[in-house]
């Protein structure tokens, strides 16, 4: 690994949004805050810095506000989308704070301070989808690493592990996490890092991110984990040990099935070095107008995952008696093999559900094409409900035999549940049902 992320693993700490370093040119003043983010005022006449440390709030206060204040030139309430590719300079390499969009840009960077803050994380990088978050996560690595990820995983993961960074040189063993002994029988001295996402795409396993890190940690192994199905509002992996946390932020982060994105929140100022150098050097960045939506949308994240999760709750109980379905899984009901995994280190369950239907592809197919509320599409975490088949759909790119293993059969299916009246959901499903 380039960078040393284990074992000197940094203790968690908060994220404060107010200014703690400033500097100033004639008619431009930039302001860098404690999250390393940078923000532009002209000098005409400014707002003061609001003296906030956000991190004194509750995390729903702080979707709101971390990383933003009121534009210091304007004082609009929302964060402008800067929707520029380059900035002007006083003299040539004295510039007010920003240089180029691919480099730094002011509404990414209050994004990148919000997603950091909800984590608990000290930074935050965002990058134009989350398969681009993860490549960057692997470019971390040297050639001749060794990754031990989880056996359930979303398909692309899996694509991008096995067909493009394999080539680069990486070497990745897939195991069941929830076997703490065959984890810890895969780490090699060439081990350098495990990935995991918990709860997992799509079969939903829980895997104990305390102890994985311990086990990971007492053999120098860095750990991170993809915490898209749960965003931050449900689990924070970094509280809980891991080194690196990704998102797919095209899901619950931003919740409104309208944008592509990703990000990589971590606590070691080393690895926030790298990536931020990874993201101006490969260039994998979101847009500003995306950055901006993203940021909207996390506005809403602590009311929309409480009703994803009441909503889920409901159709996973009526899923589970519905005499169409031979299992659920959802880590939520006492039935789920990690339920108690579940209840230690998350808050709530999160409105992902899968489900066997009894019969095959058949009865799926049937299914899928009947339903109307849902709609059927890949992704997940929108307000609206999503339905789909894994093996055809989204695990597609999975070798067949992997997914047989796994348990990814003709019979699954994997919903999304959106926000919708949960009587017009349960009643969609009931009809479409075999
Ligand atoms: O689609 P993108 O923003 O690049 O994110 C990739 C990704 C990463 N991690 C997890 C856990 C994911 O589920 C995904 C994308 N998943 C889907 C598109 C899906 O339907 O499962």
């Amino acid at each position: 690994m380039k960078i040393r992320l284990c074992p000197e693993a940094s203790p968690p700490s908060k994220v404060s949004v107010a200014g703690v370093v400033t500097f100033a040119s004639s008619s431009l003043t930039c302001v860098r805050t404690s999250t390393g983010q940078l923000a532009t005022r002209r000098a005409t006449e400014t707002m003061d810095e609001p003296d906030v440390n956000y991190d004194d709030y509750d995390f729903d206060t702080r979707s709101i506000f971390a990383g933003q204040r009121p534009d210091p030139t304007t004082g609009a309430l929302m964060t402008p989308i800067y929707q520029t590719s380059t900035y002007v300079q006083r003299s040539p390499g004295e510039d007010f704070g920003y240089e180029y969009s691919r480099t730094h840009n002011p509404t990414r960077d209050a994004l990148e301070g919000c997603l950091a803050s909800l984590e608990g994380g000290e930074h935050g990088v965002a990058f134009g989808s989350g398969c681009a978050a993860m490549a960057m996560v692997m470019h971390l690595l040297e050639s001749g690493d060794r990754v031990v990820s989880c056996d359930d995983l979303y398909g692309g993961s899996h694509r991008l592990f096995t067909g493009v960074m394999e080539d680069m040189g990486l070497d990745f063993e897939f195991v069941d996490m929830t076997d703490l002994d065959t984890l810890e029988a895969a780490i090699d001295d060439d081990t350098e890092l495990l990935w995991l996402e918990t709860p997992t795409n799509p079969l939903l396993k829980v895997y104990d991110v305390e102890r994985i890190c311990e086990i990971a940690h007492d053999a120098g192994v860095a750990v991170a984990v993809d915490n898209t199905f749960l965003s931050p509002y449900f689990q924070q992996p970094l509280d809980l040990g891991a080194d690196l946390v990704v998102h797919s932020t095209t899901k619950f982060i931003n919740g409104h099935s309208d944008v592509v994105g990703g990000a990589v929140i971590t606590n070691h100022d080393e690895a926030a070095e790298q990536l931020k150098f990874l993201q101006n050097s490969v260039g994998a960045v979101p847009g500003p107008m995306d950055a901006w939506l993203v940021l909207r949308g996390i506005k809403t994240l602590p009311v929309r995952m409480r009703q994803h999760a009441e909503n889920a709750q409901q159709v996973a109980e009526f899923l589970e008696g519905h005499e169409a379905v031979e299992r659920v899984r959802f880590p939520g009901l006492e039935s789920h093999p990690q339920y108690e995994i579940a209840q230690k280190q998350t808050s709530g369950p999160g409105g992902v559900i899968t489900f066997y239907l009894e019969g095959g592809l058949e009865e799926a197919r049937e299914m899928l094409e009947t339903v109307r509320i849902f709609s059927l599409a890949e992704s997940l975490g929108g307000v609206e409900s999503l339905i789909e088949h894994p093996a055809i759909m989204t695990h597609a790119s999975m070798p067949a035999d992997m997914r047989r293993e796994l348990g990814i059969t003709d019979g699954l299916v994997r919903i999304s549940v959106g926000i919708e009246d949960i009587d017009d959901l349960i009643g969609d499903l009931d009809r479409a049902l075999p």
